[in-house]
């Protein structure tokens, strides 16, 4: 046996230290785009890129389609979790790929002369956040204004409130026909201090709402045009046994890039995946992993992986370290994958972005994970606990929590992601835990939050970009007593809520 001497560390085990922030550090002009998969040096801009460095792991409990629709208009990517039916995981594809990312359908319209409780009940029906109000409630209707959730919440106490007295009015309506691109309705926003821009066809009939939020996480692609409409990325996880029944399903749902998923991907499994893949379907992009060290990375590099997933054992509900004894400290084989990425790099000229998969607990860990190397962050606790992922909400001990489970659970059965080869369809011992998670709502908000949260330790850090970030970033390991430090201490809490996760 060989003993390496180094110990293997994690996340909360480290801080940043502060490099010169210089005026042009401000949040604002931080740009979180990453490329995610392969590309020879010098054509980043051929790579596959998201937005924000965040994707949604490839579990039960998290990454359906409606969590895939959140993450994609934030800007991030979910990988629909493969442990279901090749058929139903299209199906679940093909329900993100023919979402109409920006609009909003007109068919959910009151009439003036409606109260409150209308919309709401009209909002409950319809799904939709904002409702436009015309004349007679009709789409061919005259639009009169739009009923925003906000103005909901604001007025939630009287619901006779009639509608006239809450509506949004409407300062500027752009004609379909009019072409205009994201960047042209981007200024016609901000010239009128909209929040959203309502579109209606050449009779005046209202068609759709484009949100700022959608602008914001697409201005990098002014061009896109209305009607050609945008369509959200998403990811699928498939597994090492029946890929070649399962990779053309999805490939004819439109998914955009594939990932092995597996607890451990340092196996002639993987690289005969990636083989009959690349194979087959020259263009289609798959990652594969997990993987610790360099050995791991360079093996899945040589078979051909657009990016590779690093982590062992560290996630949330993961017991494989326990069972099996197998993993590696996630910061330590973030740090140590990131190195053999960038002599890869440095020896074939081809950059093949690295994620860190599992054990982020709070925000900072993100931009921990980022500057020790990450291109882009898997999480499963994380968004397992909004509103949008799969599970039930309830309530237990007086909070609300949802349901999390692992895929090496009891529940999840998903024997494929640990699979050595010869277990027919079996488990013989479970490798993860079923439990609860708080509920945290919204998954837009509390994303955002965490931007802000990455964004500011950036600027501290002196990075305006990722790859800024990763060369500039300055760590120290801090010592038990250091973490004590850096929480509250020695104070008596007004209210203890304001610490808690
Ligand atoms: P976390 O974000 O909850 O800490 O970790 C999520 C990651 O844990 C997943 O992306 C996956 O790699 C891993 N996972 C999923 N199920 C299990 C299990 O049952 C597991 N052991 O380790």
């Amino acid at each position: 046996a060989q003993i390496f001497n180094e110990e293997s560390h994690t996340f909360s085990e480290y801080l940043l230290i502060p490099n010169l922030t210089t005026t042009e550090c401000q949040s604002h002009n931080v740009n979180l785009k990453t490329a995610i998969t392969r590309y020879k040096v010098g054509e980043r801009e051929k790579a596959l890129t998201i937005n924000i460095p965040l994707v949604s792991a490839i579990m039960q409990s998290v990454s359906n389609h409606t969590l895939a629709i959140a993450l994609a208009k934030e800007g991030g990517l979910s990988f629909i979790y493969g442990s279901q039916s090749a058929e139903s995981e299209a199906e679940m594809v093909r329900m993100v790929k023919s979402y109409k990312a920006g609009i909003v359908s007109s068919d959910s319209n009151l009439p003036i002369d409606s109260t409150l409780a209308d919309a709401l009940k009209l909002k409950k029906i319809s799904g939709h956040s904002t409702i436009a109000v015309t004349d007679d409630g009709t789409s061919s209707g005259k639009l009169l204004g739009l009923l925003t959730s906000r103005d909901y919440r604001l007025s939630r106490t009287n619901l006779d409130t009639p509608i006239k007295n809450l509506m949004t009015p409407i300062e500027r309506l752009v004609t379909a026909q009019d072409g205009i691109t994201l960047s042209e309705a981007n200024d016609i926003i901000w010239e009128h201090k909209l929040n959203q821009l309502p579109i209606i066809d050449n009779d005046g009939k209202l068609i759709g709402l484009v949100f700022r939020k959608d602008y914001d996480s697409h201005k990098d692609h002014p061009n896109e045009i209305l009607d050609s409409r945008k369509r959200l990325l998403v990811g699928a996880g498939i597994n090492t046994r029946d890929y070649m029944e399962r990779v053309p399903l999805l490939i004819e749902a439109g998914v955009d890039v594939l990932c092995i998923d597996s607890s451990d991907g340092f196996s002639e499994w993987q690289y005969q995946t990636i083989k009959w893949i690349k194979a087959n379907y020259p263009d289609m992009l798959v990652g594969a992993g997990n993987v610790v060290d360099a050995d791991g990375f360079n093996y899945l590099a040589d078979a051909g992986a657009d990016f590779i997933k690093v982590g062992i054992g560290g996630g949330s509900i993961c017991i494989t370290r326990e069972t099996k004894g197998i993993g590696c400290g996630q910061a330590t084989a973030v740090y140590n994958v990131a190195k053999a990425r960038d002599a890869y790099c440095a020896k074939h000229g081809v950059y093949i972005p690295i994620c860190s998969d599992g054990g982020i607990v709070h925000d900072y860990h993100m931009t921990l994970a980022l500057a020790m190397g990450a291109d882009f962050i898997m999480l499963g606790r994380y968004f397992a606990r909004f509103d949008e992922s799969p599970t039930k909400r309830m309530m237990v001990g007086g909070k609300y929590v949802k349901e999390y489970w692992g895929e090496g659970s009891n529940r999840a059965r998903n024997w494929q992601r640990y699979d050595e080869g010869d277990t027919k369809g079996g488990m013989l011992f479970e490798e993860g835990v079923d439990s609860y998670v708080p509920y945290a709502g919204s998954l837009a908000s509390n994303v955002q939050n965490s931007l802000a949260k990455i964004k500011a330790t950036m600027c501290s850090v002196g990075s305006l970009t990722i790859p800024e970030l990763q060369a500039k970033a300055r760590l120290v390991r801090v010592s038990a007593t250091s973490i004590v430090e850096g929480g509250a201490h020695d104070v008596i809490l007004k209210n203890s809520q304001s610490i808690d996760l």
